[in-house]
């Protein structure tokens, strides 16, 4: 999870998209076809990891994430539910015309598709790429534990590289950075499928050495199917209610002595169902969770290391997060650690806007019968809200 880079609120409500039809366009067709409308939110789509229109939707992110360094929340919202729309599409915008009838593009991202329509890029984003201010936020906070705060102080202290960081004496790491910086080669270069695996069997073998009972969900990025990741993300727990506090310092230590821990930030749970529901918007959820980084030892990866050419170390450092929820919260928990983000950010508005009811990663709760809904499965949440359940495959909003 890399919550240091997402600190965007959800958005405002907006009218619901009706069912509407649209004329055939066949030379002669005069019957009109139902066609289903693309939805505003992303929970109401399917969306694989094939992108369609990356051209556009890379665009969008360049220009949301120059919003953000910026804390210019709108607009950045507004590009990011506008690239999540296209990534939905079965196929790809070749015309401003097409794009008439999806939802959540307004005047400004459509000015911007049509550029990249008619020259294949867009002068705006051009600028925002080649701007100092921008490449070196981008830079600084590519190193883990080094949120846009942080680089925006370094910046503006003159910093502009990693050697002008490390040179500055009023520079003070925490031990997050020393570790993002020691470490930088390996945590930037993505984590690949097979290495995910690895990393799953490792996991496995503790988790379970340590407790018979024990459930272990691969969650995050590589269960949509996404082939690389910044990290693997899992969630364990045990069936037995309360043994899961004692979970994750076991697995901790275990993974201590065999060598492999190269950096462990455990946060112990401050869950308190007593304290729900949240009407707050938090970024992150009270469940006891650590944030790992692990050797991980190429014979111990299917397929080899994703690793630079001409490196002979044999091992790569990878980052893992491991969340630890009661079994009871399980469902909710599995739903929130899946994403993506725009999928966990439309689930949430549209059970408040449309619903009613409040989804967190810990419950779902009904403001109009003022009470928790109960859930075991994933498939529960998506009943109870309503929808159709989209499977975790299609859900890469
Ligand atoms: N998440 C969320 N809101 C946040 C941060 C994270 O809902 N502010 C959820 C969605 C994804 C999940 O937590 C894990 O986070 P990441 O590992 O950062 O995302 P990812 O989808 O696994 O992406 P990557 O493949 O890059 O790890
Ligand atoms: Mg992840």
């Amino acid at each position: 999870i890399s919550w240091f880079t997402d600190s965007m609120k959800e958005g405002r409500p907006v009218a619901v998209e009706t069912r509407h039809l649209i004329p055939d366009s066949l030379p002669g067709g005069s019957t009109p076809t139902a066609v289903a409308p693309v939805s505003q939110y992303a929970c109401q789509r399917r969306t694989t990891t094939e992108n369609n229109n990356k051209i556009i939707t890379d665009a969008f992110e360049v220009l949301a994430e120059s919003y953000e360094f910026n804390e210019i929340e709108g607009p950045c919202l507004a590009f990011r539910r506008a690239a999540s729309v296209l990534k939905s599409l079965p196929w790809a915008v070749c015309s401003l015309e097409a794009t008439l009838d999806l939802p959540c593009l307004g005047e400004h991202t459509k000015a911007v598709i049509d550029e990249i329509l008619q020259c294949g890029r867009a002068f705006e984003v051009e600028k925002i790429l080649s701007d100092e201010r921008y490449q070196t936020l981008k830079l600084f906070t590519s190193v883990f534990g080094v949120g846009p705060k942080t680089a925006e102080k370094w910046y503006r202290r003159g910093l502009r590289s990693f050697s002008d960081v490390l040179a500055d004496h009023s520079v003070q790491l925490n031990r997050m950075q020393q570790t993002g910086f020691l470490h930088y080669g390996d945590i930037s270069r993505a984590v690949s499928k097979a290495e995910a695996r690895a990393l799953r069997n490792i996991i496995d073998e503790a988790v379970h050495a340590i407790a018979p009972d024990a459930v272990l969900a691969l969650t995050g990025g590589f269960r949509r199917g996404k082939e690389f990741g910044h990290d693997v993300d899992f969630i364990v727990t045990t069936t037995e209610l309360g043994k899961e506090e004692s979970l994750l310092p076991r697995i901790i230590r275990r993974l201590t002595k065999q060598g492999i821990l190269l950096y462990c930030d455990y946060q112990a749970s401050t869950f308190d169902m007593s304290k729900l529901p949240s009407y707050r918007f938090e970024a992150m959820d009270h469940f006891a969770k650590c944030f790992l980084i692990l050797r991980l030892e190429g014979s111990q990866v299917e397929e080899g290391l994703h690793i630079a050419e001409g490196d002979s170390r044999g091992w790569r450092a990878v980052r893992v997060d491991l969340v630890s929820p009661p079994m009871d919260r399980y469902a909710f928990a599995l739903l929130g650690w899946s994403g993506s983000r725009q999928f966990e950010r439309d689930l949430r508005r549209f059970a408040r806007v449309e619903r009613h009811m409040l989804l967190d990663n810990h419950a779902l709760y009904d403001k109009t019968k003022k009470e928790f809904l109960a859930a075991t499965t994933e498939k529960d949440i998506f009943a109870h809200l309503g929808l159709e359940y989209i499977e975790p495959w299609q859900r890469n909003a």
